[in-house]
């Protein structure tokens, strides 16, 4: 690699500067005064133990502001928490360039919980429910009570104002409870975007199935849909017995975590509010979890299995919570349905997301909103399908990649120190197309995506005795830092 050079500019200053915008994959149209690339919704109590993700996330080039349900209640005008919730975010979508939604924390019953969900009404030929989370909900530019009687998403009344998301913005729920849970979630994050296995972890994907009338649907899932996408991917299955494969076994389960060898891994079977449901009536539950040791090899999950992502009950956590929440060890996003799901449409909708997040190269939430909107046009027609639209969620970080190649560390050059003054400062790195900040300790930010040879400028005004934080990331890449002092 070339020296990095350093100009003297005397024309630019920061305030000349703006803020530089990498090409995300929503980035277009995007001219707000004071972007807010992300909106973090918390409770008062962790909104400061929030503040360690949203820096790590604005290294990343994608600002978080942080928004306190107490904040919210007291700017929006509404009839509940919920609804000034939804306005505050589309408020955000509409007009503030906000192109992630993160619900940052769990919810209980009754419009309690650090980000309450939105109870929905639900009366199909399977089941009656008076209370689905629907968090997508938030996203909708109706307020899905058409009929102003308090009941939400109605079949018959509110049909109307019920509304689906497009997928140009992505949504999820972090559903932690305490100050610790967001650390250790924190932690998991950095290192999912910075200490990555650098092996064929990205690449490869697991299907667990107890059940042998669904193992051919499983195999279709994989040969005729994400092997397409997946390139240069490889499959394990842990199939029951008869249908060959790994036996599936919570010591099996536990080894395909702990083995550091699988990024990706889909849940087929029964499953319940504490656990997955494996063969012989094996389980998994928070024992085997407390049993991981894949510390920085945080997979993605998505599962069918009944009731493991209900993170709305009373009683907590559902399994899918308790993945999210161990520190240094379970996933880092767990897709799955809140109630009863349905096998076969769940396991077409988590093909889905699969197919949308590493083909179209989107970010978690945005797959699984663009999920939800291959499914709109059957929800508008039946209550079922509806159902089903709203029962899915995405708990974790909605602006993950999915990562569909094994990333590498870049190597980044820049000078050892800089001069206090206007400058045009050059990094160099080995990272086409990389995303690229520069932070000061005075509040300076600038954001740039690195060209063909991996190369950046800024113009830029530094201040003495300040320290420039430089950092190189982006989807095929484990994140880098550099610190420049001026003197
Ligand atoms: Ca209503
Ligand atoms: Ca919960």
């Amino acid at each position: 690699m070339k020296p990095a050079l350093l100009f003297a500019s005397a024309a630019l200053t920061a305030s000349g500067i703006g803020l530089g915008h990498p090409e995300h994959e929503f980035m277009a149209g995007l001219s707000a005064p004071s972007p807010a690339t992300v909106l973090l919704i918390t409770s008062p109590e962790l909104a400061e133990a929030w503040k360690p993700f949203a820096a790590w996330k604005k290294r990343l080039g994608k600002p978080v502001r942080i928004l306190s349900t107490k904040q919210i209640a007291e700017r929006y005008e509404a009839p509940d928490l919920q609804e000034k919730i939804r306005r505050c975010i589309r408020n955000h979508t509409d007009h503030l360039g906000t192109r992630w939604i993160i619900l940052g924390g769990d919810s209980q019953k009754n419009g309690k919980g650090v980000v309450p969900d939105r109870d929905t009404v639900h009366h199909t030929k399977f089941g009656d429910y008076d209370d689905i989370p629907a968090d997508i909900y938030y996203l909708s530019k109706k307020d899905w009570d058409s009929d102003n009687d308090g009941i939400y998403g109605e079949w018959d009344d509110d049909r109307e104002s019920i509304d689906y998301p497009d997928g140009d913005v992505g949504l999820g729920r972090i559903p932690v409870r305490t100050v610790e849970d967001v650390k250790a979630y924190t932690d998991k994050i950095i290192a999912y975007e910075s200490r990555y296995p650098e092996s064929n972890f990205a690449t490869s994907m697991a299907y667990t199935c107890p059940v042998p009338s669904a193992v051919s649907e499983l195999q279709a899932s994989w040969h005729e849909h994400l092997s397409k996408v997946l390139d240069g991917g490889s499959v394990q299955e842990f199939f029951s017995g008869e249908n060959g494969g790994n036996p599936l076994t919570p010591a099996n389960w536990v080894n395909l975590l702990n083995g550091r060898k699988t990024g990706k891994i889909h849940m087929h079977g029964q499953g319940l509010h504490h656990g997955w449901i494996l063969e012989d009536n094996g389980m998994v539950t928070t024992d085997q979890i407390a049993q991981l040791r894949n510390e920085n090899a945080y997979p993605i999950i998505t599962t069918v299995s009944c009731f493991t992502g209900e993170f709305d009950r009373g009683k907590d956590p559902c399994i899918a919570e308790s993945m999210i929440r161990q520190p240094k060890a379970g996933a880092v996003v767990v897709v799955a349905p809140v109630r009863e799901g349905r096998p076969d449409g769940t396991t077409r909708s988590m093909t889905q997301f699969w197919k949308q997040g590493l083909g179209k190269k989107v970010s978690a939430g945005a797959a699984m909103m663009l999920v939800k909107a291959d499914l709109a046009a059957e929800a508008r027609k039946s209550a079922y399908h509806h159902l089903c639209a709203c029962e899915l969620n995405l708990l974790g970080d909605p602006t993950l990649s999915l990562r569909g190649t094994a990333p590498r560390t870049p190597k980044v050059a820049g000078p050892r120190e800089l001069p206090a003054g206007n400058l045009s400062l050059v990094i160099e790195s080995d990272a086409p197309h990389s995303i690229i900040s520069l932070l000061d300790n005075f509040g300076l930010y600038a954001v740039q995506v690195s060209d063909e040879s991996g190369n950046v400028v800024f113009p830029l005004n530094v201040v003495k005795d300040s320290t420039i934080t430089i950092t190189v990331s982006g989807p095929g890449y484990n994140a880098v830092t550099l610190e420049i002092p001026v003197r």
